[in-house]
């Protein structure tokens, strides 16, 4: 049985999380990192040594990165429609994922600011600077939407769809002025409408 370490309300272990739910695959899960046991835990550092969520384990494989994680499933389990076999049609998918990382920087400072209301983010001007280029990178994000759709690599749902979705579902969800990106939102939508959304879309946002 997979063995995921990290707690469900960090971004990067719903990733995992919402692979594993696409591709039907059972795991045991384990709270790990923000308000449950240290990632400082020698026991945790001996299988990453970044002491960073999430984590899996897969009998004598010992992954890290969350994205590197979801690669890696969705290719053991054969599941070429969310990762292609075709290196153009891969890479289409691998290039939407490594830009979520310019979400997540974009975004980071407001969301920690704004939702979970964070003691160490109380800038005001850092806090302006992440919704405007949050908002920047997402109306980007619209206005390719709008031209292409209705997914971001591919005809059909990938893993860039999941990647890039948990950050639109944080954008949506975090309280700032947002511009009306009806691409975008119609995008959110039909991401909302997966079961596995459902379990593993939004809970904790962190
Ligand atoms: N690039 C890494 C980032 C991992 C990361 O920053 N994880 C955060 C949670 S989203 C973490 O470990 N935070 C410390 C904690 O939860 O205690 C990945 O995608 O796996």
């Amino acid at each position: 049985m997979l063995r995921i370490l990290g707690r469900t309300g960090s971004i990067n272990v719903r990733k995992v999380l919402w692979t594993c739910h696409e591709i039907g695959l059972d795991y045991q899960r384990e709270d790990w990192g923000r308000g449950f046991r240290p990632l400082s835990d020698p026991d945790f550092v001996a299988l990453n040594p970044h002491a960073l969520i999430p984590v899996l384990q897969d009998g004598a494989t010992v992954l890290w990165e969350s994205n590197a994680i979801c690669r890696y499933l969705a290719a053991k389990h054969g599941r070429d429609d969310l990762l292609p076999v075709d290196a153009a049609a891969r890479a289409r998918v691998e290039m939407w994922m490594d830009w979520q990382r310019s979400l997540d920087d974009a975004g980071s400072y407001a969301f920690h600011a704004l939702w979970r209301q964070s003691p160490d983010h109380r800038d005001p001007a850092r806090i302006a600077a992440s919704v405007e280029s949050f908002n920047r990178l997402m109306a980007r994000l619209d206005g390719v939407l709008a031209a292409g759709g209705p997914y971001l690599a591919a005809e059909r749902f990938t893993l860039a769809d999941l990647v890039v979705g948990l950050s639109a579902q944080r954008w949506a969800l975090t309280p700032f002025d947002k511009p009306s990106l009806p691409a975008l939102e119609a995008y959110r939508q039909r991401l909302i409408e997966r079961p596995a959304f459902a379990a593993h879309g939004s809970a904790g946002l962190a």
